[in-house]
C-alpha cells in the first residue's frame, strides 16, 4: 500500500517535444528539484499533451526517454518523487472526458497558447490542441495538487483548472482540491534569444533562439553571441525599450541568485560582448554537472525503466482514488469490482 503523507501536494508536467531549455530549466525543472524537500511531489512527462502537434514516433518516443532522464539528471529523486509518463495513467485521459463536460468552448477558445500554436501550426489545428487545458486540469485535479509549479506562460491554464474544479466543486459538493499556481519571482519568463518579445521555446525552429539543456559548452558561447540587443550599449534592465539585454540580465540574476539592480550595478562598465560572455560562462557551469548526470543516467536503461514503472503504479493508485469519487458523485454506475 502507498504511504500517505500531510504534506501539501505539488504537480507539474512538462511535454517531450525536445531538448528542455534554459527556460523550462529556470522556469519550472529546477524549482521542482527545490521542493522535492518540503513537499509530495509528482512529476509527469506528458507525452500525451505533445501529440497535440506533430511527432515522429521514433524520435518521440526516444524524446520521451530523454526527458525522464533530464528530470533525473536535475536532480529530482524517485524515492522523493513520482516520476511517470502521462500515457501510462489512462485515469487522466478519463478524468478528461468527464471534465470536458464542465468546460465551455468561450472559455477555451480564450486560451492563449492555443491561439499562438494555432498560428504556429496552421495546417494542423486540431481537437486535442484546443482541448489541452482540460486535460491539464485532469493532470492536476485527479491527484487533488495543492500547488502547479509553473512558468508564468502557463498561469492561464492554471486559472481555467480552478473555475472547472470550484464549478464541479458547486455542482456536486467538494471534490477537488483547487489548486495555486506556483511560479517563480525571478525567471519565471525566459525569452528568445534571437526574438526577446517571444518567449524561450524548446520546438522552436531557429535554434539560435533557443539554449537548450545539452547543449555543448561552445554551442551556448556561440549562440550568447549572436543573441539579438540593442544598438545602444548599457547594460541597463529596462525589458520594454531594451528587451534583449534585458532578458540577459534576467538569466543571469536566476543563475546567480543576484538581482538585476546588483547586476546593472557591478557590469556598468562592461560592452556587450564582454557581458555575453559572462551570461554564457554562468549557464555553462550550471549545465555542467547535469549533463554529466544526464550522461550516465541515460544508458542505464533498466533504471529509466524502474522508475517509470514504480512511477506509474504509485500514481495509477491515487488517480484511481479520485476518479471513483468523481463517477460516484456525478452518478455513473458503480462498477464491480
Ligand atoms: N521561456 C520560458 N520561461 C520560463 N518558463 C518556461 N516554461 C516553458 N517555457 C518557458 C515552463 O516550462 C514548463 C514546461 O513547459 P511545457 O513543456 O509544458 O510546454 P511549454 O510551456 O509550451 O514549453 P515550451 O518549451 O515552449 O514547449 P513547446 O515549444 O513544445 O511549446 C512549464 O511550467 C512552462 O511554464
Amino acid at each position: 500500500m502507498q504511504q500517505e503523507t500531510q504534506k501539501k501536494l505539488i504537480f507539474s508536467g512538462i511535454q517531450p517535444t525536445g531538448v528542455f531549455t534554459l527556460g523550462n530549466y529556470i522556469g519550472a525543472v529546477r524549482n521542482w528539484g527545490i521542493l522535492q524537500e518540503e513537499y509530495d511531489c509528482m512529476y509527469c512527462v506528458v507525452d500525451l499533451h505533445a501529440l497535440t502537434v506533430r511527432q515522429n514516433p521514433t524520435e518521440f518516443r526516444k524524446a520521451c526517454y530523454r526527458a525522464l532522464a533530464l528530470l533525473l539528471a536535475t536532480g529530482l529523486d524517485p524515492q522523493k518523487n513520482i516520476l511517470y509518463f502521462q500515457s501510462h495513467v489512462p485515469q487522466h485521459c478519463e478524468l478528461s472526458w468527464l471534465l470536458n463536460c464542465y468546460t465551455y468552448m468561450g472559455e477555451l477558445s480564450r486560451m492563449t497558447q492555443f491561439k499562438d500554436k494555432s498560428e504556429k501550426h496552421a495546417d494542423n489545428i486540431n481537437a486535442g490542441l484546443f482541448d489541452y487545458p482540460v486535460l491539464m486540469a485532469a493532470d492536476i485535479l485527479l491527484y487533488n495538487a495543492d500547488l502547479v509549479p509553473v512558468g508564468a506562460d502557463q498561469k492561464q491554464h492554471i486559472e481555467i483548472t480552478r473555475d472547472i474544479a470550484i464549478r464541479f466543486n458547486n455542482l456536486y459538493g467538494d471534490t477537488f482540491t483547487v489548486p495555486e499556481a506556483y511560479i517563480p519571482k525571478s525567471g519565471a519568463r525566459i525569452m528568445s534569444l534571437s526574438e526577446p518579445d517571444q518567449k524561450m521555446s524548446k520546438s522552436d525552429p531557429n535554434a539560435n533562439a533557443t539554449i537548450y539543456m545539452l547543449d555543448e559548452p561552445d554551442v551556448i558561447v556561440r549562440k550568447l553571441k549572436r543573441a539579438v540587443t540593442d544598438s545602444d550599449s548599457g547594460i541597463v534592465f529596462d525589458p520594454e525599450k531594451k528587451p534583449g539585454i534585458s532578458n540577459l540580465m534576467n538569466i543571469l540574476s536566476s543563475l546567480t541568485g543576484k538581482t538585476v539592480a546588483q547586476i546593472q550595478d557591478e557590469c556598468s562598465s562592461m560592452g556587450y560582448g564582454d557581458f555575453k560572455l559572462m551570461v554564457a560562462e554562468a549557464i555553462v557551469e550550471e549545465f555542467r554537472p547535469i549533463q554529466e548526470r544526464f550522461k550516465a543516467l541515460e544508458k542505464d536503461k533498466q533504471f529509466l525503466a524502474q522508475v517509470i514503472k514504480d512511477g506509474a503504479a504509485r500514481a495509477s493508485y491515487r488517480a484511481l482514488r479520485t476518479l471513483s469519487k468523481v463517477q460516484k458523485r456525478i452518478g455513473l454506475p458503480p462498477r464491480e469490482r
